[in-house]
């Protein structure tokens, strides 16, 4: 296994030659330690069965299926699926997921620790995740914004982004709409989370799940600061030029890991509809989402 160092233009590690049949003990948790410091690992050329692709998710955490079965792998439940593809079975898991800015599970009671991400069939153009660092998005804030969220908290949803089902054809909306609130109510976490593993701080705001903000006493705070934070922090801009984002590409047999409490993500989809499909393994692992909160 060769680790390939982080380098000004690229973001997180490369790995080469990894086996997960024969990674030992170490190798895992050299990774592991890459995973928290560099944010994003890249294993290269994996021909993993879903089976091994879930194997290969326990050595960072605890997999965990996705609340909603539609998006369930057929003989996984423990794969998520991002696919456009017609099955002879017909379709599996949904399309174009996750075109927004957001953090995996922001919105539930326990946000995914790492995304395993492991794309199955690329698109030839297009291909890829945009990401922010929220921990630098963090630094660059101006000191008066950085200031205004000292202490405060957020809340978020999925609501905007709950995807409807088949099965959910003619109900009336207002049902559809209760039944989300019932099954994920709002989560509220610090608007700035303390790294458990490398103590940085890091905004936790994203444009798709965080609707409202307030004091360390609960009291609301102006709409327009969550507005500021989004700006600053490079969300907003649909040119993705902003200087906090950066764009993960993809090659066939990649196979992607990042940090989901200090990097936020958006979905690149590709606009002429190739074909596409993607599996991902998201897990818990044994520390809280923020030094000092009990998740
Ligand atoms: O369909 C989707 O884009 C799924 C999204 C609402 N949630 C992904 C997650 O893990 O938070
Ligand atoms: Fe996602």
């Amino acid at each position: 296994m060769q680790i390939a160092t982080r380098t000004a233009t690229r973001h997180g590690v490369e790995v080469n030659g990894f086996d997960p049949a024969a990674a030992t003990a170490a190798d895992l948790a050299a990774l592991r330690e890459h995973l928290y410091r560099d944010k994003i690992v890249v294993l290269k050329q994996q021909t993993l069965t879903p089976d091994r692709f879930i194997e290969l998710g326990r050595a960072f955490g605890t997999p965990v299926a996705y609340y909603e079965p539609m998006y369930h792998h057929p003989d996984h439940e423990l794969i998520f699926v991002s696919s456009n593809l017609r099955h002879d079975t017909g379709p599996i898991g949904v399309p174009k997921t996750g075109a927004f800015w957001h953090s995996d599970y922001q919105f539930m009671p326990e946000p995914f620790a790492v995304t395993l991400f492991y794309p199955q069939r690329l698109p030839t153009v297009s291909r890829g995740t945009y990401f922010i660092d929220m921990s630098v998005a963090y630094r660059r804030l101006s000191p008066g914004l950085r200031a205004a969220i000292e202490g405060t908290r957020c809340r978020h949803s999925a609501r905007r982004y709950v995807k409807i089902r088949p099965s959910d054809v003619y109900r009336p909306l207002g049902e559809v709409i209760a039944e989300v609130e019932r099954k994920t109510p709002a989560q509220t976490w610090p608007t700035v989370l303390t790294h458990p593993v490398t103590g940085e701080r890091i905004l936790y705001v994203t444009e798709a799940f965080t609707y409202e903000i307030e004091d360390a006493d609960g009291n609301p705070l102006p709409r327009r600061l969550i507005d500021d934070l989004l700006a600053e922090s490079g969300q907003l801009d649909t040119t993705f030029e902003h200087p906090n984002i950066f764009l993960r590409g993809y090659e066939p047999g990649d196979l992607v890991l990042w940090d989901n409490r200090t990097l936020i993500h958006r979905a690149l989809h590709n606009p002429g509809g190739e074909p596409t499909e993607s599996f991902r393994v998201t897990v818990t692992d044994e520390y809280p989402l923020s030094a000092g909160v009990i998740a």
